[in-house]
């Protein structure tokens, strides 16, 4: 018979509660109604996997909440959550981090006994005792303020090298791109602190740094949130044996999972084929989201024949996305179409046609100039401004070219070659 463990406790990390989803095009009632619950839902999972577990606690490594001035709603229904913690004599650890720091506005509403909040100041020692033994030390430290530019791993200092230690802390380690480098530090300095298990937030991607002595671990978000988050999001549940071995388990706990799906149209013959395949894979990613709600971006790629009436007949949100999201208001799992986008090309090299010298050739070897360009944002500019109705819309302008200046020129490129090559047969 497996050995029992000496205490187990749930892991998990930024659940942005009552965060808005971001980015998509055209929404249903309907299905804003299930997003606007989701993040709740996914810690009432956090939540019912630690009782049916037996866990003897929780921890939650920051960013519970989505804004510095808490809403009233999330902490009531985050007390409801830990009330339910509570009945189950299971204890919360918690600190707050760069989107929900202490000094943001919180409402007056007291929470349920057993919940620990760290403190910001100063890393805080909490013993836990099962059947009176002392069977492990939380050390903790809260953000203060949302910009919290120190390594705080210097603050941590293990008491007792027999006590099962662990940390948890809001921080960026390595300096991982894509992230605020909020907390900075490095594997080696929580290895040198001499923890055995640290419990990371921050980064929404659940990773594993390090398996042993000591674990370190980001849980990543309970529920993802906008395309870039996409596939499982969970919690750790985390299994401490009496010789310290340390066991972790991943539980997903996402209510509706993000999937961003590349289809490649060269092989298409018609729209009728695209349709059939873009059902298909609808239906495969129903399957995927394992008995949860999904919501899907499709990506169209390729060079295909079916480029040219994708690009000038097709609108995919009113003729595509619209189609494939019909019945799905009746299904226990919809599969939502974020958004289609199209990003195929012409059944042309290019790169061949470039060196032709004819006008298309001409046209082509112009828009590799300002592609290589040494600051691709400011040839353009300079190009654009030239242009009358610069002057009315610059503002605008000047915000798309520094956030989808290269996306522009490639669609400018394919708008441009279609329309020249319009009555070749290519
Ligand atoms: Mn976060």
């Amino acid at each position: 018979m497996k050995k029992q463990p000496l205490f187990r406790f749930i892991h998990c990390s930024d659940l942005h509660l009552d965060s808005p989803f971001e980015g998509i095009q055209s929404i249903e009632p309907w299905v804003a109604d299930i997003l606007r619950k989701a993040t709740f839902e996914a810690f009432q999972r956090v939540v019912k996997i630690a009782i049916q577990k037996k866990c003897d606690f929780v921890i939650i490594s920051g960013d519970i909440y989505d804004g510095a001035d808490r809403s009233l709603y999330a902490k009531l229904r985050f007390r409801e959550m830990l009330k339910e913690l509570n009945e189950s004599q299971i204890k919360c650890f918690l600190v707050h981090g760069n989107h929900d720091p202490l000094s943001g506005w919180e409402p007056e509403i007291t929470l349920p006994q057993g919940i620990f909040r760290f403190p910001g100041d100063k890393v805080n020692l909490i013993p836990f005792t099962k059947n009176s033994q002392e069977i492990a030390h939380i050390y903790g430290i809260s953000f203060q303020e949302k910009a919290n530019m120190n390594n705080l791993t210097k603050l941590f200092q293990k008491s007792s090298k027999e006590v099962f230690s662990i940390g948890v802390l809001h921080c960026n380690v390595g300096g991982l791109p894509k992230h605020d480098n909020y907390a900075p530090c490095s594997i080696e300095d929580l290895v040198n602190t001499g923890l055995d298990y640290w419990a990371l937030g921050h980064i929404h991607t659940p990773i594993v740094i390090r398996k042993h002595h000591p674990v370190i671990l980001y849980s990543g978000n309970t529920q993802g949130r906008n395309i870039n988050e996409n596939g499982p999001r969970g919690c750790y549940l985390v299994q401490v044996y009496e010789n310290q071995d340390v066991e972790f388990d991943f539980y997903p706990t996402d209510v509706v999972r993000w999937f961003q799906k590349r289809i490649d149209i060269t092989n298409l013959k018609n729209l009728d084929d695209l349709v059939t395949l873009l059902i298909k894979q609808r239906e495969d990613i129903r399957r995927k989201a394992e008995g949860r709600h999904a919501i899907l971006r499709i990506i169209l790629k390729g060079m295909g024949e079916l480029d040219q009436i994708l690009r000038q007949k097709i609108d995919p949100e009113r003729d595509l996305a619209i189609h494939l999201r019909e019945g799905e208001n009746e299904k226990n799992q919809f599969v939502w179409i974020e958004s289609i986008l199209i990003q195929t090309q012409p059944p042309i090299d290019i790169e061949q046609r470039r060196l032709v010298d004819d006008f298309v050739g001409d046209f082509l070897r112009n828009i590799d100039k300002i592609n290589k360009a040494p600051n691709l944002q400011e040839t353009l500019k300079t190009i654009l401004s030239n242009r009358p109705e610069w002057n009315i819309i610059h503002q605008e302008m000047e915000t798309i070219l520094n956030n989808h200046g290269l996306e522009l020129l490639k669609n400018a490129e394919l708008f441009g070659l279609e329309e020249l090559l319009r009555h070749e047969k290519y």
